[in-house]
């Protein structure tokens, strides 16, 4: 019998003192519905629950001294194996600063593997020989220093998640999105046609969809000139894009755009 969870796609397990601080990517919005979808299962192992002292302490001092504390290696080798013993082509990740920044094309990447185990560190980090044996991937979500590795976890996990076929409903909308062609969005209007003395441009009112392509493509490239020009240059620019950019640029300050 094909039992219920043959649709997953993506397994992940999660090595957290914090597990409940999922619950915002759990509990809520398309991550929340791709979990009940079975599109992907999500569980955690505490290391706390494989300590062996009496304080079920997950932390100690640093060798060679200095401030903050170090997660033990005990209790993270325990939570995973144990993860490792129930996912056994898993990638093991750890999130830290030190890792491989995570950009778009990277998470066309992942979503490839069907099992990740995302070790999310506290304090000052974790013991150097867990990542040495253990971890088979760093990445860090950006050049900036969080509290603890979860949030950088529900990133990952969340900009993986809406990548899977079937996660958002229409294949179009993620395919159209800007970092896959260097391109930021165009900008989006929906009803009313006025508020506040503000209207909608008239093109996108008019039906005309070679008109409403080229406005968007036009808006797409002049708003990435002007706020990530360093995008822009990664973008190799079309005959129609060269002419659609130089008329942005050349009525830019006319606000007829
Ligand atoms: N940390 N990208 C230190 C990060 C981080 C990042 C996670 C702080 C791990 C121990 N993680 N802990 N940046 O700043 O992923």
């Amino acid at each position: 019998m094909k039992n219920k969870y043959d649709n997953t796609l993506i397994w992940f397990k999660i090595i957290t003192i914090f597990p409940e601080m999922f619950n915002a990517i759990t509990n809520y919005g398309i991550t929340s519905r791709a979990i009940k979808k079975r599109i992907i299962n999500i569980d955690f192992l505490n290391p706390r629950n494989f300590t062996k002292n009496k304080y079920k302490s997950i932390d100690d001092r640093p060798y060679g001294g200095g401030p903050g504390m170090i997660m033990s290696a005990e209790p993270l080798y325990q939570s995973i194996q144990h993860a490792k013993s129930e996912l056994k082509n898993a990638t093991v990740i750890y999130l830290s600063p030190q890792g491989k920044l995570l950009k778009q094309n990277c998470i066309e990447q992942l979503i490839k593997k069907k099992q990740i185990i995302f070790i999310c560190g506290r304090y000052e980090g974790i013991d150097q020989r867990i990542i040495d044996s253990q971890v088979n991937e760093e990445w860090s979500i950006g050049n900036y220093i969080l509290t603890g590795g979860e949030l950088a976890a529900m990133i990952m996990i969340d900009s993986i998640s809406r990548f899977i076929p079937g996660v958002i409903k229409k294949k179009q909308s993620i395919e159209n999105e800007s970092f896959s062609k260097n391109l930021l969005d165009h900008p989006h209007y929906t009803r009313p046609k006025k508020i506040h003395n503000m209207s909608v441009p008239e093109v996108l009112l008019s039906g005309n969809h070679s008109e409403i392509r080229l406005w968007r493509l036009k808006q797409s490239l002049g708003k990435t000139w002007t706020k990530r020009p360093d995008l822009l240059k990664k973008h190799i620019l079309n005959k129609e894009e060269i002419i659609l950019l130089n008329k942005f640029k050349k009525y830019k300050n006319k606000k007829v755009i």
